[in-house]
């Protein structure tokens, strides 16, 4: 069964490098039906770090929610994300499970505009 999913992408390290790295992975791994504008954006909670740039990639995959979250995890490992980076530190790629068939995971998209803005311009009409 084919379902629709949308990651949220965020890094601030080598950020245009490694946002463009992991546009290619995921459309190597995922049917991309479509992108988000990547912008920079400020950074939410620890500030003492620099800038990031954010965007979200709309995919269709086969994948279950549980499957599917373990390849982000495995996509930001291979792309040398290290796990023991500070929890709103800096960070290489940041790979995010924010819709999952029409449905929010990410309490995130709450809190910052610039996620929700990026979901809305590929799912105008996403309840909320
Ligand atoms: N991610 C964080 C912490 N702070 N700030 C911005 N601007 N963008 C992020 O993706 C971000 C952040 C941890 O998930
Ligand atoms: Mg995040």
């Amino acid at each position: 069964m084919t379902r629709r999913a949308i990651i949220g992408l965020g890094s601030n390290i080598e950020p245009v490098r490694n946002i463009q790295r992991a546009r290619e992975i995921l459309a190597e791994e995922f049917t991309v039906i479509g992108e988000s504008e990547f912008i920079q954006t400020k950074p939410v909670g620890y500030a003492d770090q620099d800038d990031f740039i954010n965007g979200a990639v709309y995919v269709e995959t086969d994948l279950s929610i549980g499957q599917f979250v373990k390849t982000l995890k495995r996509i930001e490992k291979d792309m040398g994300r290290k796990r023991s980076q500070l929890k709103s530190g800096p960070r290489s790629i940041d790979l995010d499970l924010v819709v999952y068939e029409g449905e929010i995971i990410d309490q995130d998209f709450y809190e910052r505009d610039f996620l929700k803005e990026s979901v809305l311009e590929l799912i105008p009409d996403l309840d909320y």
